[in-house]
């Protein structure tokens, strides 16, 4: 009798332990919930668009990464309007995605559907731009290049360039307006030339980070401005889209008017290369390895880091003819 006791207790256990591990999750000893297995996650990606070379990369390179992980991704692209942004990620909130991952496209507007995603329970990765928002619980971290760093980037080479000059009419070529990439590339190029008198930028619009803006914008300083030394470009595509413009008024690009740019992507090399460009600042696109280990690390009840910056370097014209073989993209 004893002996089937015990049995019935045992059985008893067995199936009491069974309903646990299928009903609620099992936690890991904290709070966390257990790790899921990878090919259950599911992430949803918000993209701020498909305006440049850039942002062309870096899509190819988050789908590709997640491809190779094994974890699904919901996709969608917002056409650079934060409404469809906002859209989206309410979509994966109702998903019940397991996180959220995007590229705020403006740094402003933010914390409503931010908090409705922390209420929902579901962590916000930040990819290449940040939020201001204050309330930094809002997200789990911010995984991106440092924009002023790479304005200050720029702003050294200009001086260095210039040295001999007596005078440096700048036109700066504003990426898209509110952008943390547009508000930090001019902070940091503004901070390293706001010393040395003879930069003068005598004009700064925004050509909305695309080849079509950054022509028209160049196209109406070369009727409006009297005289330019030194273009300043927050991306190659806005840049190469002044090259059109500068051509096309009769001025060798590189040579009658020095260039800048940032990002680094094939076209932009290429213009390096053949001397139309004289300067890339390069901003890396290649984000979605790091977005991957962010999610495993969180996925089995880790920590990360609340600002994970990307490496990335600069080139010149040499240097780019050298690279421009073994780059990615
Ligand atoms: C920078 C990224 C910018 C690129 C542009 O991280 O947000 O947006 O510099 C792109 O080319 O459009």
């Amino acid at each position: 009798m004893k002996k089937k006791l015990i049995a019935l207790a045992a059985v008893g256990a067995l199936i009491a332990g069974l309903a646990g591990c299928s009903s609620a999750p099992a936690t890991s000893g904290g709070d966390a919930p257990a790790a899921k297995d990878l090919k259950d996650l599911v992430v949803g990606f918000a993209q701020v668009g498909a305006e440049s070379g850039w942002r062309t990369a870096n899509t190819k390179d988050i789908q590709d990464s997640f491809k190779e992980a094994g974890i699904e991704l919901k996709f969608s692209d917002a056409q650079q309007k934060q409404e469809n942004q906002i859209k989206a990620i309410r979509s994966y909130i109702q998903q019940k995605v397991d996180y959220i991952a995007f590229s705020p496209v403006v740094e402003t507007g933010w914390d409503a559907v931010l908090n409705e995603a922390k209420a929902a329970g579901i962590p916000v990765i930040l990819t290449d731009r940040a939020v201001d928002s204050k309330d930094e619980s809002l997200y789990k971290t911010f995984l991106g290049s440092d924009f002023v760093a790479e304005g200050k980037k720029a702003g050294e080479w200009a001086k260095t360039e210039f040295a001999d000059a007596d005078s440096v009419k700048v036109v700066q070529l504003e990426g898209t307006t509110g952008a943390a990439p547009a508000i930090d590339r001019a902070e940091g190029f503004a901070d390293v030339i706001k010393g040395d008198k003879k930069f003068d930028i005598v004009a700064s619009q925004t050509g909305d980070f695309t080849r079509a803006g950054g022509r028209q914008v160049m196209e109406a300083l070369l009727k409006s401005q009297p005289h330019i030394d030194l273009v300043y470009s927050h991306n190659d595509d806005m840049g190469l889209g002044a090259i059109e413009a500068i051509e096309a008024a009769g001025l060798t690009p590189g040579k009658d008017i020095k260039i800048i740019t940032v990002d680094a992507v094939h076209d932009g090399m290429q213009a390096l290369a053949d001397g139309k460009i004289n300067f890339i600042v390069e901003c890396s696109p290649l984000l979605g390895k790091q977005l991957i280990d962010v999610i495993k690390t969180l996925n089995e009840g880790g920590t990360v880091e609340k600002r994970i910056v990307t490496e990335e370097t600069t080139f010149t014209q040499e240097q780019a003819a050298e690279a421009l073989p073994d780059r990615k993209y």
